[in-house]
């Protein structure tokens, strides 16, 4: 059996890694929000590169500089299209959505934070949309506000509305929670953060392989994407912003490619994207990103959307035997939104997160346990934290049943 719409099978066929065992097991991974696993076009263009284009870019005037330029900017290109930019300058590229949000923390919240002023975010913020805005605002004499959420995983946007003020100066926000997978409604809440003249930041490490994008549309401000969250390698990021935004901005770092003319005296600062782009840049990887982008848009971002609802809601109806079985307590989840990413966390009555794992593990079956970097939210439903999974185009619903079984391995009582 495997879901409708898209041919998971030819799919799985693109992903070398899966077709392991761990543990005696075939792998099961079900970890795709900590890092999706790469199709084999990613991992033969990072190979080419190294092969046979490698040369550093936008300095030399040979041949291989001139193809990896191209390479690199093509990317930019179709990371542009990715999320519907105005133009390709207004991408940045970073090492991922936490360096994304520093930038924008150390850049734009130094040049515009002062005290009084005030940050808003979500209880439901990854560690990395928390940390930069105390940093900032603490050295700024800023205030980091927090609005709460309800007991189901979703905003509480009646305290949003009411929190928002002129005091406000940009609202930080995750689109989609690598907690509880649910979906903010970001558009909404743009809408109200622009009425009080603050700007929007949204955290899409969740969001990038799983949600349509267009910033012109949802006229966003800043945008963070991790590469490898989207079957992309790792330490690749971009940042969206828009070209005002980044021209008024003072630069995050100094070196090289970023200056127009450098003397002892004065510095002028290259044009966007560059003035963002210090140094060598992570060159292969962003070359191989484009080739993520490409699987992506093959299957169609929507249809992808479909298959992983219905693995999630496959699991979720697993979940209801389990508990007609066992009783409902024996499993509580966290995260219960109408609308949500396929991202499920959950707790079995009486065991560790740990240890639920570890047992998982044991049958090849990987999720991530913990806290997921998201130690306020885990605090808001007094636990220490959960089991996670997490569902990517090539998962099936057989693997779901392996993971179901084991669950009620373990909650089986013992005689
Ligand atoms: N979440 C998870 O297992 P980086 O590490 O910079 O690519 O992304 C950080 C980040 C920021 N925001 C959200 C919503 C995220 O989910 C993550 C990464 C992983 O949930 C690793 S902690």
């Amino acid at each position: 059996m495997s879901v409708t719409t898209l041919d998971i099978n030819s799919i799985r066929n693109q992903f070398p890694i899966l077709h392991q065992k761990v543990n005696g097991n075939p792998l099961i991974y079900l970890d795709n929000a900590a890092t999706t696993q790469k199709p084999i076009r990613v991992i033969k263009a990072l190979e080419d590169y190294y092969k046979l284009h490698n040369a550093n870019i936008h300095r030399g005037a040979h041949t291989l500089a001139d193809r990896s330029t191209g390479f690199f900017e093509d990317t930019r290109k179709s990371v542009q299209q990715f999320i519907n930019a105005a133009e390709a300058a207004e991408c940045i590229f970073t090492k991922g959505v936490t360096e994304s949000i520093n930038l924008v923390a150390q850049t734009w919240g130094r040049k515009y934070l002062q005290a009084g002023d005030e940050v808003l975010i979500t209880y439901m913020e990854h560690h990395s949309n928390i940390v930069p805005w105390q940093l900032i605002c603490e050295e700024k004499g800023a205030s980091l506000k927090v609005f709460p959420i309800h007991a189901n995983g979703t905003l509480n946007l009646e305290a949003y509305y009411q929190m928002l003020s002129v005091r406000t100066k940009l609202v930080a926000c995750v689109w989609a929670s690598n907690a509880l997978g649910t979906i903010n409604p970001i558009e909404e809440m743009i809408k109200a953060a622009h009425k009080v003249g603050a700007v929007f930041l949204a955290d899409g490490a969740q969001a990038g392989s799983h949600l349509p994008i267009d910033v012109q549309q949802l006229d966003i401000d800043f945008l963070a994407l991790s590469g490898h969250k989207l079957y992309g390698p790792t330490g690749v990021g971009v940042l969206y912003a828009k070209r005002k935004l980044l021209e008024a901005m003072p630069p995050y770092q100094g070196g090289g490619e970023m200056i127009k003319e450098v003397s002892f005296e004065k510095t002028t600062f290259n044009e966007i994207p560059f003035k963002f782009e210090a140094g060598t840049p992570n060159i292969g990887d962003v070359i191989a990103f484009k080739y993520a982008l490409d699987f992506v848009n093959e299957l169609v971002k929507q249809a992808i959307m479909v298959c992983e609802m219905q693995l999630l809601n496959y699991f979720l109806k697993g979940v209801i035997q389990l508990q007609e079985q066992f009783g409902e307590d024996c499993i509580t989840l966290y995260g219960t939104a109408e609308d949500k990413v396929a991202v499920q966390s959950f707790l079995l009555k009486g065991k560790h997160p740990f240890d639920t794992g570890l047992m998982l593990d044991a049958r090849g079956i990987a999720v991530r346990t913990g806290h997921h970097c998201t130690q306020p939210l885990m605090q808001f439903f007094g636990i220490e934290g959960t089991v996670r999974v997490s569902f990517a185009i090539y998962n099936t619903f057989e693997e779901i049943d392996s993971l179901l079984e084991v669950l009620g391995k373990l909650l089986k009582p013992r005689n």
